[in-house]
């Protein structure tokens, strides 16, 4: 399989993906083409003609969207075990998915993932608030159905990976957590796939002015 993906800094998107490879050690290369770059959304484009990415390539099969990359990879390749066993934790494992994939809109447009930033006091709008007050009703929602003390759903899910890019943030803009929720993000960074991520970001020299806010 080959994993087409943005800049390690910023493309959240594509976080998700390569980070439910890689947490599941499935094989595969990665492409990576710095966005906003000459001739990246050509490249881009040339793989996908709706211009984004993450892309999964699997043979002749090209597959170019996070969630849809996360549920083949759950039915292909883990069997089933991307998402929690139980149909209950499943469907709510899914509508949060869902929920981060088409909403959060003030929370991604204030706080764009920067793997590289490190604030403190970052000013927070109200509706960046509600955003993440959401998230953490989402998430102790999900930990206390689960009754996991460490992933949201129990074993790592394609929930997780969805959620990755959103504990960047909460820790890269410098936002203090409820003690459980911190717990639960300190768990996400110290995962050695998500320390890998962060030092393939370190090592990136591109700058997106719009991303830096
Ligand atoms: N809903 C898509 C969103 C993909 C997306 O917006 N990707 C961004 C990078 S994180 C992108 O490709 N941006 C390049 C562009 O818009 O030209 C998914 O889940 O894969």
């Amino acid at each position: 399989m080959q994993l087409i993906i943005g800049n390690h800094n910023y493309s959240s998107w594509s976080l998700r993906a390569w980070l439910l490879l890689r947490q599941f050690d499935l094989g595969f290369d990665t492409l990576r083409i710095a966005l906003f770059t000459p001739g990246s959304a050509k490249q881009i484009k040339s793989f996908n003609p709706a211009g984004k990415v993450p892309i999964l390539l699997d043979n002749d099969l090209t597959i170019w969207d996070s969630l849809a990359i996360g549920e083949y990879i759950n039915e292909q390749h883990l069997f089933g075990k991307g998402w929690p066993a139980d149909a209950r934790l499943r469907a709510h494992a899914r509508s949060s998915c869902a929920e981060m994939h088409s909403g959060f809109m003030a929370l991604r447009k204030a706080m764009p993932m920067n793997c590289r930033r490190h604030v403190d006091n970052f000013a927070i709008s109200v509706e960046v608030q509600q955003d993440i007050d959401r998230i953490n009703t989402l998430w102790s929602e999900a930990l206390s159905r689960s009754g996991s003390e460490q992933f949201l759903y129990g074993n790592f899910s394609i929930a997780d990976a969805c959620y990755a890019p959103v504990v960047f943030r909460l820790t890269g803009y410098g936002v203090k957590q409820p003690a459980q929720l911190q717990a639960y993000c300190d768990r996400i960074l110290a995962l050695p796939a998500c320390q890998e991520w962060l030092a393939l970001a370190q090592q990136e020299s591109e700058v997106i002015e719009e991303e830096e806010v």
